[in-house]
């Protein structure tokens, strides 16, 4: 049987088709044996990490001129889902060190693209992203960490919440403020493990994505060059991290896309083999309806996921919009697949062994961070007040 998401696949061109398979092919081999093991024991798989980046996915939208694979957005998703298809968790937060690696390549001086993402396409460097405190979460704009300017210095003071990556990554990607409250008061730095005053909290015990640390960062008179001020300009730091959002949330969303999926693939699977009543489950048609619908909203999520990614690539003046619209209705609709899948297991699902409880656990965050499913409503509605 071909499934709608072998069907999608196959239609693509010859390119295009070889970038989905070398992702399905390493996420089966390298990710899907061991999901459930590292989530037990919240591990995260670093050397695999590195070897995904080997085969070009540690900058897939960076240009190849700095060593990024020079790849498109629609290209990025159409990776994402492929990963979460074994493990969410781990494509997730390779979905984060690619947004902060496109961040450098897009807005970094030629010095810092240089000497940055070459590391970064590799993962010798990983990269965290920096943006919720314990007191700005939603309301990003209002974070309070401080960068004072000494010299030929910053010094940054403050606590950033929610670290993904934290204590694990090598290089943390920073909105700290440098002017006055609000937007345009905030910069972007880039700041490497080691430097004096840089610690960690404690890891964050989580409902799922367990196979990545979380921590705070904690940051006191940490001392960083001014030339690691992203693009070396104050005031522009709010709209790099939100740019560097948009294309985040589109894969934040296709990880709740592979997830799903991949639960979706399993319960048709369970429900043509278990009986009950005499019957096969499937042969009911409230399941077969079930599975229909189910089908039906991942299938929409992929279209979604793909021309929101096209507005990216071609920066289209809606992209925003887009990019808000698919990550609410993909990460929204993804979850309740998944979660269907769980129930049409029975106690089955509810059981580790069957893989589908860890999926929803690891995709019920997807509609809480790279912004809530609430302030994608926010966006959006501001947009269409605004016509
Ligand atoms: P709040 O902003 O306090 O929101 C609480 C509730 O109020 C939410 O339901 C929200 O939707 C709702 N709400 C707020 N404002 C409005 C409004 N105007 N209208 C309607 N409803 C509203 N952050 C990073 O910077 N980097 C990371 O790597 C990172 N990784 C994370 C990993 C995990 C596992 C988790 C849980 C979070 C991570 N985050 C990270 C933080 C995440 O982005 C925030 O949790 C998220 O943006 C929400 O902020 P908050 O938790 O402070 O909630
Ligand atoms: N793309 C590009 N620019 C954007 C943007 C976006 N998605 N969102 C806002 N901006 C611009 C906006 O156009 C404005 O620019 P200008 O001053 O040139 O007009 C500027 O940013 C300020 O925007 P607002 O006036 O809308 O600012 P406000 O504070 O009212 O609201 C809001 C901003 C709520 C949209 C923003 O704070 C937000 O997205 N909050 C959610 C925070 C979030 O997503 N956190 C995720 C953390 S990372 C994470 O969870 C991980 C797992 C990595």
């Amino acid at each position: 049987m071909t499934t709608l998401a072998e069907a999608a696949v196959a239609r693509l061109d010859g390119d295009e088709r070889v970038i989905v398979e070398t992702a399905a092919a390493f996420a089966a081999k390298k990710l899907a044996p061991y999901a459930l093991e590292w989530d037990a024991a919240k591990h995260f798989p670093v050397d695999e990490l590195r070897e995904a980046a080997e085969l070009g996915m540690g900058a897939i939208y960076c240009s190849d001129e700095v060593g990024g694979s020079g790849l498109r957005r629609l290209d990025g998703v159409r990776i994402f889902e492929q990963l979460a298809y074994a493990d969410p968790a781990v494509a997730s937060f390779l979905s984060i060190h690619n947004m902060c690696a496109w961040m450098v390549d897009a807005y970094g001086t030629d010095e810092q693209r240089n000497k940055w993402v070459p590391r970064l396409a590799t993962m010798e460097t990983i990269a965290s992203y920096c943006l919720t405190e314990p007191g700005a979460g939603s309301d990003a704009a209002a974070l309070a960490t401080r960068a004072e300017r000494q010299g030929d210095e910053y010094v940054l003071t403050g606590v950033k919440q929610f670290i993904s990556g934290a204590g694990s990554s090598d290089l943390y990607v920073i909105m700290a403020r440098t002017g006055d409250a609000g937007p345009k008061g905030i910069s972007t730095f880039l700041v490497e493990k080691d430097s004096p005053g840089l610690s960690f909290g404690a890891q964050e015990r989580k409902m799922g994505w367990n196979a990545q640390p979380t921590a705070q960062v904690i940051l006191d008179e940490v001392r960083v060059p001014a030339e690691n001020l992203l693009a070396q300009k104050e005031g522009i730091g709010f709209g790099i991290a939100m740019n560097g959002l948009n294309g985040g949330r589109l894969n934040i969303a296709a990880s709740s896309l592979g997830g799903a999926q991949a639960a979706f693939d399993k319960a048709a699977a369970y429900v043509a083999s278990r009986r009950a009543f005499g019957n096969a489950l499937i042969d009911e048609s409230t399941i077969r309806f079930t599975l229909a619908d189910m089908a039906t909203a991942l299938q929409t999520s992929r279209l979604m996921l793909w021309h929101a990614a096209t507005a990216l690539d071609e920066d289209a003046p809606d992209k925003v919009d887009q990019c808000a619209m698919a990550k609410r209705f993909v990460t929204d609709s993804c979850f309740d697949v998944a979660d269907k899948a769980l129930q049409l297991h029975g106690g089955y699902g509810y059981l580790n062994e069957y893989g589908i409880e860890k999926i929803v656990r690891d995709l019920r965050v997807h509609r809480i961070l790279e912004g809530t499913n609430e302030i994608m409503r926010v966006v959006l509605g501001r947009s269409i007040a605004a016509r």
